[in-house]
């Protein structure tokens, strides 16, 4: 399997973030790609490849125009008033409140992000765009013909949606390499989520729509984060109606309960007829992770990729959560490794 990478998420190294009250270091850091490439190599999973550039014109497929200049330049106009430590946002729109786009930096950055896990250093924007560029890399060699890639992002994606950033993630890998495959010809997609945290993002980029189905298997939002989506009366609206899935699952689910909401899911996949599966890998479900409640071990992960490779879809794999940094790689790449001994 060829694995896309880019050495530019170095770039991009938030210094901290707010858990359990307290400021504590990034858990999101760039030694977690490194650890899941060092284990891509060590393992011989396949070529690893650096990305093409296939410019902003696919990303803004997904994302509103405004929102992803904003990103684009936010750094400058923050570095512009003398601050050098990193962007952060400050203040969000509650109920009631009109959220009106306000005109300065601080301003913005609230009315473009749901919460302040995602802060911005001098390079992120380029750490950013590389990271999207990586998933149309990878999504390209399933339009010419192989049976699957893996993307290997940083910074994830699954929590931007249309015109917004939040928790670690600022433009959505997964949906932009989705609407890339519908743009080159195929019919219908589906996006399997497999990170412990619901991809609010995701689906709030394609709720509206019958030609991308949405599956995400998460901790249950009534306690875990984004706190505010992933519930499973979210069956997406209008033509979408009835193709977005949500499986909220309780702390401490472990592969046995985890499966069961897999079986459904690859169920509804199965019966919906799409010409590509794109999954948004996160392995954050670590029975080890410091910021996930699930119990998943490294072997459940080997057989997470069996069962998807069971499809026989031609698979999009796109590299989302995942903190307990000296498992990270032995986790994704099983998916993977299970992944290809079936097909
Ligand atoms: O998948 N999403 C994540 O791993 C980010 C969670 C952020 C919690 N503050
Ligand atoms: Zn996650």
């Amino acid at each position: 399997m060829q694995t896309f990478y880019s050495d530019d998420h170095h770039l991009h190294h938030g210094q901290a973030e707010l858990n359990n009250g307290q400021l504590m270091p990034c858990f999101e850091k760039p030694s977690r790609a490194d650890m899941v490439l060092e284990r891509v190599r060590s393992t011989g999973l396949g070529p690893v490849q650096a990305p093409e550039d296939f410019g902003l014109a696919p990303i803004k497929r997904v994302h509103d125009s405004q929102f992803v200049d904003f990103l684009k330049g936010a750094w400058a106009r923050w570095a512009a008033l003398g601050r050098s430590h990193d962007m952060l946002p400050l203040a969000w729109p509650p109920r009631r409140m009109p959220a009106r786009c306000p005109e300065d930096i601080d301003g913005q950055l609230g009315y473009y992000s749901f919460d302040a896990g995602v802060p911005m250093n001098a390079g992120s924007w380029q750490a950013i765009y590389s990271s999207a560029q990586v998933a149309l890399s990878a999504q390209a060699r399933l339009a010419t013909g192989d049976q699957a890639a893996f993307a290997l992002c940083r910074p994830p994606g699954h929590h931007a949606g249309i015109d917004y950033m939040g928790g670690y993630c600022y433009l959505n890998n997964a949906a932009i390499a989705t609407q890339a495959l519908l743009d080159g010809g195929a019919r219908k997609v589906a996006i399997l989520d497999v990170d412990f945290h619901h991809g609010n993002g995701t689906q709030d980029i394609f709720y509206q729509r019958p030609d991308v189905l949405f599956l995400s298997i998460h901790g249950d939002p009534r306690h875990e984060y984004p706190c505010f989506a992933g519930y499973a009366d979210e069956r997406g609206e209008g033509a979408g109606l009835g193709y977005n899935y949500n499986y909220p699952l309780a702390a401490g689910s472990d592969w046995t309960r985890w499966s069961q909401a897999l079986a459904d899911a690859l169920r509804v996949i199965a019966g919906y007829g799409a010409d590509a599966l794109v999954i948004s890998l996160g392995v954050d479900t670590y029975k080890q992770d410091p910021i996930s409640s699930f119990k998943l071990d490294s072997p459940d992960y080997l057989r997470m990729g069996e069962q998807i490779a069971s499809l026989g879809l031609p698979s999009l794999f796109v590299m989302e959560g995942g903190y307990a940094v000296e498992e990270i790689g032995i986790n994704a790449v099983n998916v993977l490794s299970g992944f290809s001994s079936r097909r």
